[in-house]
């Protein structure tokens, strides 16, 4: 058994849980704030068994865009930096993906 971490952009997100539920992917999602622009991503938690990992990150890929996000002064990135060149676009994704091993899954 294998545990998915999948960190997606939030306009990314419901055409990846959608694709991964219709193909009988258990997803949890939670909406996290990613550190370097301190803007809303959101963090898929997918257990799965180890031989169905490949086709969950192939869904993933599928339909998690590269895209770029200006940093505004609320980012971290922002804070203090004001004179020293910071850029106009940062490049954001597709999606970040670790897969950890588990010893052991539950439901009670
Ligand atoms: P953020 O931390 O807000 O990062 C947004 C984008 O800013 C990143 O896109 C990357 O292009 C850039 N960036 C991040 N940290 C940087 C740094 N220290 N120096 C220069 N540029 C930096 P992605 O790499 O596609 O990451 C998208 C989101 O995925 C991240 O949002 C973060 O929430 C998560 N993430 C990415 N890599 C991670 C890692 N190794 N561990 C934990 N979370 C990660």
């Amino acid at each position: 058994m294998k545990l998915i971490f999948a960190i997606i952009d939030n306009d990314d997100n419901a055409a990846v849980t959608s694709a991964l539920t219709r193909e009988n992917f258990s997803v949890t999602k939670l909406s996290t704030t990613g550190g370097f622009l301190s803007t809303g991503n959101t963090t898929l938690l997918i257990g799965a068994e180890e031989a169905r990992v490949e086709q969950a990150e192939s869904i993933i890929q599928q339909y998690s865009k590269a895209r770029t996000r200006k940093p505004t002064s609320d980012t971290s990135l922002g804070k203090g930096l004001a004179d020293s060149g910071i850029p106009e676009e940062i490049p954001v994704g597709g999606a970040t993906v670790f897969v950890l091993s588990i010893d052991k899954m539950s439901k009670y």
